[in-house]
């Protein structure tokens, strides 16, 4: 990869970044429907200006089909084990084409029943999960995604790998308005910061991580190497266990310390399963809803009130930015994807 220099960064309009996308998905020997399906979420997460899972990506994703990781035309198979369960077998694929598979069905059972779960399994995992709770919650539902990734992650209190950087992503509706949402790693920072980071040539905080030897460091390289410690110590700790259970074992896949055996030193993104619970506020509140919905408004605006943001809208205003101007790519970004082949 190369290092960063002075030349100037460069403009794409999204329609532009979604072929570049696309092709590069494509000329990497994903099927088209993975492709479409997967540049759409780096699309999304360069526009709403999270770099760390944007175009980024592309290189990460093309690593690991390059690598054998991923099963580049899997057809993800829907089933339904129970009234409020849907299973997605995503067939070794990435993660995006089985989550759209699901999801209609994830809709109509949460919709029908109160709540409802899906269960995504035997897939590779290199995503936000913000896009999947936001479409849940723009449905008029509240959503709850969880995934394990590699065991990178000490848990507080030691200084070795254990968990995955685990991430947690929440959505609520709010009428008439953007979902309340939120999408953070269980670790101090998403381990794609750290490789930003180390491409960029700087160092990260001293308590981001650990190199090798246990020490506490500011080297991103030795961090990567060594391990990432959890937000909010044992809080941060518990959390990332939690959902090693709900999308591990719970739904028979793998904990990020499988996935990391199961990828053999091979340095691909993370295999294994996604939960997301969707519930729908209806199945509790009946007519009452609009007036309960009203309630969480309030709670919103107190939390404005004081100067403080909501989580997302920083996103919001983001996509509003890169839908009028597009979005700027750091050169040796831009450089590396276009070294990469194209399939269009
Ligand atoms: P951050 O620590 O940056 O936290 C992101 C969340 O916190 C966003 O919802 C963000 O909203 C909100 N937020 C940040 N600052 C504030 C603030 N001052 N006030 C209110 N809300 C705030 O993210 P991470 O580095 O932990 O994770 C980044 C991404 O990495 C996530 O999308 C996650 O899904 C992804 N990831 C994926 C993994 C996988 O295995 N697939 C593993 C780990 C991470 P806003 O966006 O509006 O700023
Ligand atoms: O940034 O930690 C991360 C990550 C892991 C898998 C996808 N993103």
């Amino acid at each position: 990869m190369s290092t960063p220099d002075a030349r100037p960064d460069v403009r794409l309009s999204l329609d532009a970044l979604r072929d570049l996308a696309r092709g590069r998905l494509l000329g990497a020997g994903l099927s088209r429907p993975h492709a479409e399906a997967v540049a759409e979420t780096m699309v999304a997460g360069e526009r709403d200006g999270c770099a760390s899972h944007g175009i980024y990506r592309l290189l990460v994703a093309a690593n690991s089909i390059a690598r054998g990781v991923v099963v580049v035309d899997a057809e993800p198979r829907v089933s339904e084990p129970a009234t409020a369960l849907v299973r997605v077998d995503g067939g070794g694929g990435f993660a995006q084409l089985a989550f759209e598979s699901g999801k209609p069905r994830l809709i109509e059972k949460a919709r029908a029943g109160g709540i409802a779960a899906l269960a995504i399994t035997n897939v590779v995992h290199f995503a936000a999960l913000w896009p999947e709770v936001e479409a849940l919650a723009s449905e008029g539902l509240v959503a709850l995604a969880v995934t394990p990734s590699h065991a990178w992650v000490a848990p507080a209190g030691g200084t070795r790998p254990v968990f995955g950087t685990n991430p947690i992503a929440f959505g609520w509706p709010r009428p008439g308005g953007n979902p309340f949402v939120f999408d953070f790693a269980t670790s101090a920072v998403a381990r794609g910061e750290i490789e930003l980071h180390r491409r960029a040539g700087k160092p990260v905080p001293d308590d981001w991580g650990y190199d090798a030897a246990g020490n506490s460091t500011t080297d991103a390289e030795a961090v990567l190497a060594g391990a990432m410690r959890t937000f909010g110590g044992h809080k941060g700790s518990a959390l990332a266990a939690m959902v090693e259970l709900l999308a591990g074992p719970l739904i028979g896949e793998m904990t990020s310390r499988e996935s990391l055996v199961a990828d053999a030193g091979r340095g691909g993104s993370p295999i294994g399963g996604e939960l997301i619970l969707a519930i729908d506020p209806a199945g509790f509140l009946g007519d009452a809803v609009a007036e309960h919905l009203k309630r969480a408004e309030a709670m919103f605006a107190a939390i404005e009130r004081q100067g403080a943001r909501l989580p997302s809208q920083r996103r919001y205003a983001a996509r509003q930015r890169s839908l009028a101007d597009g979005v700027v790519l750091p050169a040796a970004l831009y450089d590396d994807i276009m070294a990469l082949p194209s399939g269009e």
